[in-house]
């Protein structure tokens, strides 16, 4: 191989790594299009695993009770924002709704765009000493 076409040889590799790398660190970036909150209900409590939020991003809050008992995910951080909640299949969506009744060991999606920095308290109607709460950032993103 002559000099000058190995050369060409290496230009194409570095190209090819270099595309793989970029696609390798965008696909999360893509996937984080949707950001996602899980609150599960165990034990009477809300437990929360959320990361940094952002305003402006569709959102979604996964809500799970795990518990043998009825319970409610409820907020007024919905009010007057258009809101889908999928539960059993059936999608339910409105500017007015303020939450969600689970049964025993069912989920339910939460789907708006987060568009109110601070903290967003929920609860649970059915025992009013079930809190728990978001943190919304006004971050830019980086
Ligand atoms: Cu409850």
């Amino acid at each position: 191989m002559s000099r000058q076409k190995a050369q060409q040889w290496g230009w194409v590799l570095m190209l090819a790594v270099t595309c793989g790398f970029w696609w390798e660190t965008a696909g999360p970036v893509f996937s984080q299009s949707e950001q996602v909150v899980e609150v599960t209900i165990k034990d009477f409590k809300f437990v929360t695993k959320q990361g940094t939020l952002r305003l402006g991003f569709p959102s979604v809050i996964k809500v799970r009770n795990e518990d043998a008992e009825r319970h409610d995910f409820g907020s007024t951080m919905f009010e007057g924002i258009p809101t889908q909640i999928e539960k059993d299949g059936v999608i339910v969506y409105g500017r007015g709704l303020s939450g969600v009744f689970l049964d025993p060991k069912r989920d339910a999606a939460i789907r708006f765009n987060m568009s109110r920095p601070g903290r967003h308290e929920f609860r649970c109607s059915i025992h009013p000493n079930m809190t728990g709460e978001l943190l919304l950032l006004s971050v830019e993103a980086v």
